[in-house]
């Protein structure tokens, strides 16, 4: 329902509870629409709060009875808590609520997917379980009694005792209530332990529905190596005697760091060879080591309030991009990531929508989990590695877990713990905490008498959140080639602090080639033009290799569609080089093939100036990968036939990067024959890797009709391969016909909008659809607007969350942003429209 007036929180304005919670007793008498909650919670007053309002929020619950110290009190209720007179010296609240698990379509609190009990808590979902200081910094213990006729009960922390219709479960570790969890249901266990570098013996189990047992090792294992790394590179230890993770189908978001108690969406755990590409594995993996990191950086220590989120998600993203490096490939990783960052928060950071890594205001916090927060925040932290040095960072992460652990901390103590261990002052970087958007770095040169000379100028665009940007601390990687192509100077980094800046490189006998922003060591737009062809044979540092790869391939694609041009053949001498080049990583030399994304040409078109036609830039990419194969045509064949995997399936990085390259291939390959070879690919594929890469292209071709019924009644009765089917449908449409499929697919008997996994896999899928969504008719944009409507007052969360597709809105012509402007103003103004969509329109809409 509608805030009467959505009410804005200030980070400036932060003050601490007026008690403290001791301890907290919890019990459930799980039933579908009438879930009675028992709490019965020790406070004392709080010696550090001025505030002495006893306020305790609550959403949606009937309370049925409160009492403070064994007497009944009529507390003050309101739509967003209650309010009550307490003693000024420790006491007992007492309060019996009842809830509806079964009508919580919204997905936060208790609610129930196909019959499973399940919460989600974070971030203010456990004020709809019951009346709590439902806030980050207040910490307890939590003990645990869960009734209900389930033969799987569980709760945060280690069990205590269980019988038949019952379990009790105690968390030691004290945590605030956004990592509270319960789980009810009728699942299975897959099982397993493991022994901590401390000797303590963890049992692990991973809860799946009936029928899903099959697909758990690889999460299982990835579990295990995520403990196992934890304790090598940081020197942490697990602290409990279980560890469960459970799967559900219905979640909003990838997965929750829940105590002891992970709760995953179906999608981010359950895998299988024949059900889960390569890439779901490579996921699957990050999100089970992330989920996991958060016991240390997160959950040990948490956040002082929602402004600090950035604390725990920038440092866990930080540390899984870390481990996925070390399990498989560091460079690929690096690619992989900058690819992400650059079509998930660029435009965050540079549209309507761009606020600090740490925000300074909300509404709704849930619409500040953000590509920002998490990947933005990660590149902040990456940044302060390279400019501490590897021991730098160890011993300030050491000083950080010894003097916060336990505590609900902020930036300020996380900087501190680097400013106290290393001696440097981080004054001017805490900028990168506190200012919004994508600094741009122009960089010139020369070269006079042996000394070689770069000038950086940086400017960061101003914003409505950071109206007047100031210069940041730029760690900026460089190296040197000479003509020849040698490398004269290894890499280097250069500490980048003010507007302008230039650095000289003297003894040189020619002038050389610079390498610069090697590893991208910063989340800049660089405005550099080297080049590229030249950097594309012989940089040293990978990750400038694929930059350069790719810097061809986007200039040529731009000068199509501004010019007419036909593909630039230093582009296609050069990747085609690569292609063969059996020196380099099969998963690196498929992501060189890959051109830029189609809404990144669109920025770049408009950041030169230029407004994008959405079909020009589809047309461009076409004729662009027609190209590539004609030049690639005598290659592609036998590069295919390398390539397949021959023995059992393994998703490792070897054999997934094997699996990249060649249905990399297999693409272009479809493009000279009509699809033949995609189709045997299909009939005689064993994984999904391979089953899906050819269906992907036989609907390409033009012939996927068969494929599509075939794969249709292959995988009717499994969920997550079903939302393949209907995304690769939207995805692989040509711009005239994406909005029909996608459309015709909400038809279906299986489009089942209210699971969030099926809505994106469709809709979301539909906006990613550059030229679909952008349909000159704007009929995609209608489209996109009914459904997100319709979804409102069933899931705000994740209709607010989609809403992102219009952020870019300002970059295209009259007409469309009329249509678009439209498409707002028709969501803005539907009655009763939520908090969390409201914010999101309206800051689209204004900024
Ligand atoms: N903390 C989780 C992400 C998460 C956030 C909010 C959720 O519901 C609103 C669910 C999960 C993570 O970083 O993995
Ligand atoms: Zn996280």
């Amino acid at each position: 329902m509608r805030d009467a007036s959505p009410q804005t929180i200030y980070l400036k304005d932060y003050t601490p509870f007026g008690y403290v919670v001791e301890e907290v007793h919890l019990t459930f008498d799980l039933a579908p629409s009438a879930t009675r909650v028992t709490s019965r919670i020790k406070f004392s007053p709080n010696p550090d709060a001025t505030n002495k309002t006893f306020f305790l929020h609550g959403k949606n619950l009937s309370l049925i009875a409160a009492k403070i110290d064994g007497e009944a009190v009529k507390p003050k209720l309101t739509d967003e808590g209650l309010t009550c007179d307490v003693p000024n010296v420790p006491f007992t609240w007492e309060a019996e609520v009842q809830i509806d698990p079964a009508a919580n379509t919204a997905l936060e609190g208790l609610y129930l997917s196909n019959g499973m009990y399940c919460t989600q808590c974070e971030a203010e979902g456990f004020r709809k379980i019951t009346y709590y200081p439902d806030r980050p910094d207040v910490m307890s213990t939590f003990s645990v009694r869960v009734n209900g006729p389930h033969p799987v009960l569980l709760s945060n922390g280690n069990p205590v005792a269980s019988g038949d219709g019952w379990a009790e479960w105690h968390d030691p570790w004290p945590k605030p209530a956004y990592l509270f969890a319960l789980v009810a249901g009728e699942l299975v266990a897959h099982r397993d332990s493991f022994t901590t570098m401390e000797g303590r013996k963890v049992d692990l189990a991973l809860y799946v529905r009936p029928g899903d047992e099959g697909k758990c090792a690889f999460g299982m294992q990835a579990l295990k190596d995520s403990m196992k790394w934890d304790e090598d590179v940081y020197g942490r230890a697990y602290d409990l005697d279980v560890f469960n993770i459970v799967a559900v189908d219905d979640f909003n978001m990838g997965a929750m760091e829940n105590k002891g108690l992970n709760i995953f969406n179906a999608s981010a755990v359950l895998a299988s060879p024949e059900t889960s590409t390569d890439t779901n594995f490579e996921r699957i993996e990050a999100i089970i080591a992330h989920e996991y990191f958060h016991n240390w950086t997160g959950n040990r220590i948490t956040c002082r309030d929602w402004f600090q989120l950035c604390l725990k998600e920038g440092l866990t993203v930080f540390r899984d991009s870390q481990f996925t490096a070390d399990m498989r490939s560091e460079p690929v990783k690096r690619i992989s990531d900058v690819i992400d960052l650059r079509a998930r928060q660029f435009p965050e950071d540079q549209g309507p929508l761009a606020h600090p890594v740490r925000p300074e205001s909300f509404q709704e916090i849930n619409n500040f989990y953000t590509a920002t927060v998490y990947e933005k925040g990660a590149e902040v932290i990456r940044m302060l590695k390279t400019l501490v040095g590897d021991e730098g960072y160890s011993k300030a992460l050491d000083l950080y877990f010894d003097r916060h652990d336990g505590d609900a901390a902020t930036i300020e103590d996380w900087l501190k713990v680097f400013e106290d261990s290393t001696g440097r002052d981080l004054t001017q970087f805490k900028r990168w905490y506190s200012q919004a958007g994508t600094p741009r770095v122009a960089v010139t040169d020369s070269f006079d008498n042996g000394t070689y000379t770069l000038t950086f100028e940086q400017l960061t665009p101003p914003s409505a959140a950071t109206p007047e940007p100031q210069a940041q601390v730029i760690p900026i990687a460089v190296g040197l080639l000479g003509p020849n192509g040698d490398e004269v100077l290894p890499t280097q980094v250069l500490e980048l602090t003010k507007d302008s800046q230039s650095f000289n490189f003297p003894g040189l006998g020619a002038k050389p080639v610079p390498s610069i922003l090697r590893g991208f060591s910063a989340p800049i737009v660089l405005e550099h033009t080297p080049d590229h062809a030249f950097l594309l044979a012989h940089d040293t540092d990978p990750f400038n290799r694929w930059e350069a790869a790719r810097n061809l391939g986007k200039a040529s694609l731009i000068s199509a569609v501004t010019k007419g041009s036909a593909p630039d053949a230093k582009w296609l001498d050069g990747v085609a080089g690569l292609l063969i080049d059996d020196t380099l990583d099969p998963a690196y030399r498929a992501y060189c093939l890959a051109l830029p994304g189609q809404s990144q040409l669109a920025a770049d078109l408009h950041a030169n100036g230029t407004t994008p036609d959405p079909d020009a830039i589809w047309d461009a990419c076409e004729s662009h990968r027609q190209a590539l194969a004609q030049r690639a045509s005598d290659a592609l064949p036998d590069l295919y036939t390398r390539h397949q995997v021959h023995g059992p399936y393994a998703p490792d990085a070897e054999q997934s990067g094997q699996r990249a390259l060649g249905n990399a291939a297999l693409s272009l390959l479809t493009r000279l024959d009509s699809g033949d070879m995609a189709q045997a690919q299909f009939d005689g594929a064993t994984n999904m890797t391979q089953q899906l890469a050819a269906l992907a292209y036989l609907i390409r071709a033009g012939r996927g009709d068969a494929a599509l019924a075939q794969f249709e009644a292959q995988w009717k009765h499994d969920r997550l391969v079903m939302d393949k089917w209907f995304g690769m449908q939207v995805i692989e449409a040509k711009p005239d016909d994406a909005a029909d499929t996608a459309k015709a697919l909400t038809k279906h008997t299986d489009f089942n909008w209210k699971n969030p996994n099926r809505f994106r896999a469709t809709l979301g899928t539909f906006a990613a659809h550059h030229a679909g969504f952008h349909a000159k008719d704007g009929s995609g944009y209608t489209l996109l607007a009914d459904w997100l409507i319709k979804l409102d007052p069933v899931n705000p969360q994740t209709t607010a969350r989609m809403c992102s597709a219009f952020q870019t809105w300002r970059r295209y012509d009259a007409i469309r942003q009329s249509m678009i402007g439209k498409e707002l103003e028709r969501i803005a103004s539907t009655p009763n429209l939520s908090r969390d969509t409201t914010e999101m329109i309206t800051r689209i809409r204004e900024g």
